[in-house]
């Protein structure tokens, strides 16, 4: 039975997003948030008890100790469905990175029109750690080894991927000890689907080591080649100011939004819009101008990278084509409702589909292909004009927001030191002395099972206030640069007075916007570079340190999940516990593998409960490490004067000052 439909508010905190659902209900439109409403999920299958691994089934239990046709226990079909999702997710992510892989190597052999390698010392970096030589060779020359080798991982059969060595090296012993190294991406995720066929591995805690050496083989290997390979071809993210929300959309110009997750369409349909010819087209179909904006990951890559804005996090999708202001959303893959077409259809909008891999009943499909890239994004530009002069009545919400994006783990160092000494000394330092409590990755998605960018913000909003330094990816980071946490000034409004300190001197926002989804490598980096600079222990799970991903939706966020439990860290999941269906498999996931591998995931619904149990990881973390324990009382009595000068000035001129002349043209 369809439950009671939401208020407004219990849809969504995001007052843009609030408009228009107004909108969409008085045109009587469905969007996710109402049909979340309408469908209630599948109690079976929530709980992770439905099994459909063979034919004989599917088999739904529903009482304690029955069991599958073939005898398998409530235990193995839990185990096997999250073990199955982890593989979908790290495919997914690791995918990105083979066709960022494949994009390179073009690059290198000179046949990708209108690409080039923007970060040549991070390439050079990059060869060094893959034993490429370098002296005296061209880039193009040391890209083309670069992707081959990124690509072997991909295949590998045997051995080792080369990226885990840049965990702790005492982590890197433990996964050896247990036999959770990845051999290669691509046979990790073969070998999950394989022992969860039917009559395969049958013991929950076996089939779910070899999901956390999937996961490992997205995290280190998969999303690590994605996050390396878009910084070498698009630039390594340094701070910038941009905008955020669907208030970024312009009543008077082309609205193109870019929509999905790989940044090889989005930056050349960025390169298009500036092109004059198209520009002066736009003219004459009556427009002030060509507007590019971004949904989802897409959007991190291009916001933090170029300054793109950003037009929304996942629930905004469907919010953008209702102001009627969007002539083309164009999108590549994940995260993509099928939805879209269908409600493009009450407006003008165009829905196009760019992936080989990817098409949309209903939508145009564009193949992309980046031999002719530069020409087709100029084809796609070229249909959004044309589709201007088809615009209907258009409502585009008032609400956008600064953000400053673009903290890349090279550039946290870089501010910490500067060109001579850049370092993670000054974290480490603020984190000892309690400065700062501890760090929290907040992450993943919005779910319309609960209210749109609620728990992210409660979550960042409390954590500051306890001086805990935030870093997030994906639509969580969406969730908060919406909010305005990712200024320099948001430390004086929302920090605990250690937190308020710390990025005043160093001008940094107390929410730190770390990239998409695949760039949650860079927090694993991070993570791991603090190891190394000493005094927090010998390895990731010693750090006072959490994962949350308090909305999520995606397999991909399962996978991350794991990869970062498995690198020993502590993550919370909230919405539902997808394993509830077994005790057994719910303590594996959490005391389990904390046992084994000094991380674990649980599951927690309350938003409250995510933050008591966060801090008291925090406090336990910092007690094992022998630190003096958090006492906000001791901070934040020291440089107030300089800030009070700061917020006295002009907007653009207080810009400059805290962040040094960092505006983008794009
Ligand atoms: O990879 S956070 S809704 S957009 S899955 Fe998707 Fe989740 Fe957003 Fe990016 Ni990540
Ligand atoms: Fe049922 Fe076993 Fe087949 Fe799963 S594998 S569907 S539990 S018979």
């Amino acid at each position: 039975m369809a439950k009671k439909p939401r208020t407004i508010e219990e849809r969504s905190i995001d007052p843009a997003a609030q408009e228009m659902l107004r909108r969409a209900d008085e045109l009587g439109i469905d969007t996710a948030f109402t049909r979340a409403e309408q469908m209630a999920p599948c109690p079976i299958g929530a709980t992770g008890m439905c099994c459909k691994v063979c034919f004989m089934g599917p088999c739904r239990l529903v009482r304690d100790g029955q069991t599958g046709i073939c005898g398998a226990t409530v235990e193995t079909i839990t185990a096997r469905n999250f073990a199955r999702a982890i593989a979908a997710g790290a495919a997914a992510h690791s995918d990105h990175g083979r066709d960022l892989a494949l994009t390179l190597l073009a690059v290198g052999k000179g046949e990708a029109q209108g690409y080039e390698i923007r970060d040549p010392s991070k390439l050079v970096r990059l060869a060094g750690e893959l034993s490429i030589p370098t002296d005296g060779r061209e880039p193009k020359e040391i890209a083309q080894d670069v992707a081959e080798a990124c690509l072997a991982q991909f295949g590998q059969q045997t051995g080792e991927i080369p990226m885990i060595e840049r965990a702790p090296t005492s982590r890197v012993e433990l996964w050896r000890k247990l036999g959770l190294v990845p051999r290669g991406i691509d046979r990790e995720v073969v070998d999950v689907l394989h022992r969860t066929h039917m009559g395969d591995d049958q013991d929950p805690a076996h089939i779910l080591d070899q999901g956390m050496r999937a996961a490992l083989g997205d995290g280190w290997g998969g999303s690590m080649v994605a996050t390396d390979l878009s910084d070498i071809l698009f630039g390594t993210p340094t701070p910038l100011v941009a905008q955020m929300n669907l208030g970024v959309l312009r009543e008077d110009s082309v609205n193109i939004v870019v929509h999905g997750h790989e940044p090889t369409l989005s930056e050349m349909i960025l390169a298009a819009i500036h092109d004059p010819e198209l520009i002066a087209y736009a003219g004459d179909k009556g427009a002030q101008g060509i507007n590019l904006a971004g949904i989802c990951c897409t959007s991190n890559e291009t916001l933090m990278r170029q300054g793109v804005p950003s037009a929304g996090n996942f629930l905004h999708q469907e919010l953008a084509i209702l102001t009627g202001a969007v002539e083309a959303m164009v999108v590549d893959v994940q995260c993509i409702m099928q939805a879209l077409p269908n409600l493009a259809e009450r407006f003008h909008t165009e829905v196009i589909t760019t992936s080989p891999k990817v098409m949309i009943s209903g939508a145009t499909h564009i193949q992309f292909d980046e031999h002719r890239a530069l020409e087709i994004a100029k084809e796609i530009v070229r249909r959004a004009v044309d589709n201007y002069p088809n615009r209907g009545e258009v409502q585009i919400p008032d609400f956008r927001s600064d953000v400053v994006p673009g903290f890349s783990h090279e550039y946290i160092e870089f501010m910490q030191g500067g060109t001579y000494r850049a370092s993670f000394r000054p974290l480490n330092d603020a984190i000892m002395s309690g400065r700062i409590r501890g760090v929290v990755a907040d992450v993943g998605c919005n779910n319309p099972r609960t209210t749109q960018d609620a728990t992210h913000n409660y979550l960042v909003r409390e954590l500051l206030k306890n001086d805990v330094l935030v870093v997030e990816t994906g639509c969580g980071a969406i969730a908060s640069g919406k909010l305005g946490y990712m200024l320099g000034e948001a430390a004086k409004e929302w920090a605990g007075p250690g937190l308020q300190e710390v990025c005043e001197a160093t001008g940094m926002p107390p929410v730190l916007h770390m990239g998409s989804c695949v760039d949650n490598t860079r927090i694993l980096t991070v993570l791991s570079a603090i190891v190394r600079e000493g005094g927090l222990g010998d390895d990731i799970s010693e750090v006072p340190a959490v994962g949350i991903a308090p909305e999520w939706m995606s397999e991909k966020a399962i996978s991350i999940a794991a990869y970062c439990a498995a690198s020993g860290a502590y993550v919370i999941m909230g919405i539902s516990n997808p394993v509830e269906g077994s005790q057994v498999v719910t303590d594996i996931l959490s005391q389990g593998w904390e046992e084994k591998v000094g991380g674990k995931i649980e599951f927690v619904v309350e938003p409250e409960e995510m933050l008591h149990r966060t801090l008291a990881h925090i406090d336990a973390k910092r007690a094992a490490l022998n630190l003096p324990e958090y006492n906000p009382a001791k901070w934040g009595k020291s440089g107030d004067w300089r800030i009070e000068q700061i917020l006295t000035l002009a907007a653009e001129e207080r810009e400059d000052a805290l962040y040094g002349r960092v505006r983008s043209d794009a």
